[in-house]
């Protein structure tokens, strides 16, 4: 019996007419060092389009991130995925075949209120679907480059054990559905990404997503699961400028991003889909870094994990009473705590300098006071 994990994506994050980069870098597939420099020469077509928010209001997007204003601006695709957006646990006990359909889209984007950023997505989101397995389960991989991708794409699964996760097998240039098949042996959460070279500047551009893969009897039942994702972003304009930002190749290779994002954009999971959850409630989180490069300090301000599955390790017992959870480049935790007081909670990577560049989500509790466990003097 063959399962769809995750529909095709929505008509219309793939109605997208904007800036058209030469075919000559794809057909250079992965010629390495030699297609950066065709990515490069690129660039400036990108940097032409006539963009929907370069005549926005000038409100000024320095200062904290607390400090700033999100104007909603009409006509502008958000690639966010929300945090909510997850496959229900795997009820069953036995091992099935279950297909993954996912759908290279590369689209012009809000970064910031008065920024885009032309994406490079799985299926029209940052992170792409979150794709959930059981143990033993054999997983038919589809990818289709949409028609009207500038370059070529494929997706390395983590979780697979074969050549390349599965990268050379998905290959595929624009208009092109490639796939492959493989048995997943190893239960934990893994990153996936797109490997065509130069790897960083794909997976900087939006192309990373997670894989759950189920033990036999699945993971602890809890009240909300969470979905989220650190990347970086690299641009020639610096963190703070309007209109449609352009690539920069050089600030990638030197690992210098002007933008650090949870679910894709400057405020994703802050302004518009915020993680929610009720006092009493436990809640997991599946955190991964998609990066490229940095290793995320990831932490909930006004929290500690009760459980950390360390490495996105679910075969290993989780660690206890955790407050900062190091998560490297291309790796991945689960982090659970119970909610005992309602308030603002804010995720961020403890390397805090990134909050000033974009990087926060909101968990919002709702529910009766617990002046037992947190109680704010009056004076
Ligand atoms: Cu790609």
């Amino acid at each position: 019996m063959t399962k769809n994990m995750d529909a095709v994506p929505p008509a219309d994050v793939s109605a997208d007419e904007t800036g058209k980069v030469s075919r000559r870098s794809l057909l250079m597939g992965s010629a390495g060092v030699a297609l950066a420099s065709a990515a490069l020469s690129a660039t400036p077509a990108l940097a032409n389009h006539d963009h929907p928010v370069a005549h926005s209001s000038g409100v000024s997007p320095s200062g904290s991130l607390s400090s700033r204003i999100y104007a909603v601006v009409d006509g502008v695709a958000d690639i966010a995925r929300m945090p909510t957006d997850i496959p229900p646990p795997i009820a069953r006990r036995e091992p099935e075949t279950v297909s993954v359909e996912l759908e290279t889209i590369e689209l012009e984007a809000r970064l910031d209120g008065r920024t885009t950023f032309r994406y490079w997505t799985f299926n029209g989101t940052v992170p792409g679907p979150f794709v959930r397995v059981r143990v033993g389960d054999t997983v038919e991989v589809s990818l289709k480059n949409a028609d009207d991708s500038s370059m070529m794409h494929n997706v390395d699964f983590h979780a697979v054990t074969g050549p390349g996760g599965g990268a050379e097998a998905t290959s595929a240039a624009p208009g092109e559905t490639k796939g492959f098949t493989f048995k997943a042996l190893n239960p934990g959460l893994y990153v996936y990404h797109c490997a065509v070279p130069p790897v960083a500047m794909h997976i900087a551009n939006g192309m990373y997503g997670l894989i759950l893969v189920e033990p036999e009897d699945g993971l602890p039942p809890v009240d909300r699961e969470f979905y989220v994702m650190q990347g970086e972003i690299y641009t020639e304009e610096e963190f703070g400028s309007s209109g449609l930002l352009t690539e920069s190749y050089e600030k990638l290779l030197n690992e210098r991003p002007e933008y650090f994002v949870l679910n894709g954009h400057v405020g994703a999971l802050t302004d518009h889909y915020p993680l929610k959850a009720n006092v009493g409630e436990t809640v997991r989180i599946y955190f991964g870094v998609g990066g490229p490069n940095f290793t995320s300090s990831f932490h909930v301000i006004g929290e500690i994990f009760d459980k950390v599955y360390q490495l996105g390790s679910v075969t290993s017992p989780p660690l206890t009473d955790v407050q900062t959870v190091s998560v490297p480049a291309g790796g991945a935790t689960i982090v659970e705590f119970k909610v005992e007081v309602p308030g603002r909670y804010v995720l961020v990577d403890h390397a805090l300098s990134r909050v000033e560049r974009g990087l926060a989500g909101f968990l919002i509790v709702e529910g009766d006071e617990n002046p037992e466990i947190f109680n704010a003097h009056d004076h």
